[in-house]
């Protein structure tokens, strides 16, 4: 069991944009695994290498209602998106307490490695295709709130820091 320390919007860590992966051994599956505990104690539906400012790109998820299909993405690529969008509320690990919705295509296939550096691809929809969505913006170092008003990212940002004076 290895939780990792999660960074909270708005560090500017979480505006790094991360670099491929170039070999998917040991020590990235060490890392995976790492993630896996950290995204489960926090009952997260997924998460970035870029949330545990780690700046490659690793994504981990896992949609499912019994939380028991774990699935791994790395150098994901979305090869497909639909024309049709969906409204979700999103929420996000970095941003605790705080949620909005967020307009984003529907449906998506991604293209990726496993765990095993092999190629597959998904087609995914519902929470999965919201989820690899907003797991990939992470790896471009944009978090959910960049999509609202600056008003509201500026109440969520003031917000946020008072919370984190107060826990300090
Ligand atoms: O746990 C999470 N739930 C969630 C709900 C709606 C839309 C996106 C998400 S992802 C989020 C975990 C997280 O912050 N991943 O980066
Ligand atoms: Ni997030």
């Amino acid at each position: 069991m290895q939780k990792l320390t999660i960074l909270q919007y708005p560090d500017p860590r979480l505006h790094t944009v991360a670099k491929p992966v170039s070999v998917v051994d040991d020590r990235v599956r060490a890392l995976v695994a790492a993630m896996f505990d950290t995204m489960y104690e926090a009952n997260g539906v997924g998460l970035a290498a870029t949330q545990v400012d780690v700046h490659e790109r690793i994504i981990v998820m896992d949609t499912s209602e019994e939380r028991n299909r774990p699935l791994v993405l790395i150098n994901p690529e979305i090869v497909r998106r639909s024309e049709d969008s969906k409204e979700w509320e999103e929420g996000c690990l970095s941003v605790p307490g705080i949620y909005d919705t967020i307009t984003r295509p529907a449906s998506v296939r991604v293209r990726a490695l496993d765990a095993q550096g092999e190629v597959f691809e998904l087609d995914a929809d519902g929470l999965t295709a919201v989820c690899i969505q907003h797991e990939m913006d992470h790896l471009l170092g944009k978090v959910f709130v960049d999509y609202l008003s600056p008003l509201k990212r500026s109440r969520i940002k003031t917000k946020m820091l008072k919370r984190q004076r107060q826990a300090a």
